[in-house]
């Protein structure tokens, strides 16, 4: 997942990174960059074609975005579930762009859609590889 700028500029990382944090999930990579963009369309790819897609660039690379890996039990489908729909307008109340959101564009997280497409993302934002690390907690977290 990634705090996007205006999420950085609004001063919301905290607040993102806690809800992932108390919902369960586990955090196994943690970084802060302005994106290049040749990380950005590559990341991007998928909406090359798109009329939205130079703004869209313009927008990732335009100052720091908040990198994160995070770790759970189907963490992609909650993570998205928490994220809400694209638009903040639509999203629903008690998701990170219901709460915050009144964009399109400016939707302050990025979080993979697929377990492929989330391989090829850490591929690209963490080529380090991410951390293994248990939770002592986690044991509270799942019943087995
Ligand atoms: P999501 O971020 O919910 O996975 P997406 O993958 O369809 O959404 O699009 C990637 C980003 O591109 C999205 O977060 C905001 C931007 N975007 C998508 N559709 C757009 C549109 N019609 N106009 C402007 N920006 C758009
Ligand atoms: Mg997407």
């Amino acid at each position: 997942m990634m705090v996007k700028p205006d999420g950085v500029q609004r001063g919301l990382v905290g607040e993102i990174i806690g809800r992932f944090e108390r919902k369960g999930l586990r955090l196994v990579g943690l970084k802060s960059m302005v994106p290049s963009e040749n990380i950005a369309r590559a990341h991007y790819d998928v909406h090359k074609e798109r009329p939205f897609f130079p703004g869209l660039i313009k927008f990732i690379t335009s100052g720091p975005v908040v990198c994160m890996a995070w770790h759970g039990v189907e963490a992609i489908k909650v993570a998205r579930t928490l994220i809400g729909a694209t638009n903040g307008r639509d999203a629903t109340p008690g998701t990170i762009r219901g709460d915050f959101g009144m964009d399109m564009g400016y939707n302050m997280i990025h979080g993979s859609d697929a377990p492929e497409t989330a391989e090829f993302e850490l591929g690209l934002w963490f080529p380090e590889g991410t951390m293994e690390w248990s939770s002592d907690h986690e044991k509270w977290v799942y019943e087995s």
